[in-house]
């Protein structure tokens, strides 16, 4: 009996880990009325183009509340610059998920310019964390 209860706790605490990937997020979603945007919202996060030179670049906009794009998907290659092109009218702090992890400081300011490399290939998410969003998951590539 008590070997067949300990391999369930395993896994749950396996399935725990797979959900930690992002952090922070709210226990529940069920007091966030504003969490749950329009889907049209989505179709407009057309992420920037790759150009072998400049590495990537991603623009972010935040405005009232808002941030643009939300759960994009874009690529860059490890050891290359990666840029954050950010436009808000509020603070905030932008998260990225790598490894070793980055955090910046968001200004209520426009153009505000935020590089970092990302060494190890994997996906990596950058969170609005005041906003609580996802802005882009960077496939990072070897
Ligand atoms: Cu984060």
């Amino acid at each position: 009996m008590t070997e067949r209860r300990i391999w369930l706790q395993a896994s749950v605490i396996g399935a725990a880990f797979a959900a930690v990937a992002a952090c922070s997020s709210p226990p529940s979603s069920t007091d966030s009325p504003s969490a749950a945007p329009s889907p049209s919202a989505q179709s407009a996060a057309t992420t920037s183009s790759t150009s072998a030179d400049a590495g990537t670049v991603i623009e972010v906009t935040v405005d009232k509340g808002v941030a643009t794009p939300t759960n994009a998907e874009t690529q860059a290659v490890a050891g290359q610059p990666i840029v954050l092109q950010v436009t808000s009218d509020a603070a905030d702090s932008l998260h990225v998920h790598s490894v070793p992890e980055h955090v910046f400081d968001v200004a209520a300011a426009p153009d505000q310019r935020f590089e970092f490399t990302v060494d190890i290939p994997g996906r990596v998410a950058v969170e609005l964390h005041d906003l609580h969003v996802t802005v882009v998951t960077i496939e990072v590539r070897p």
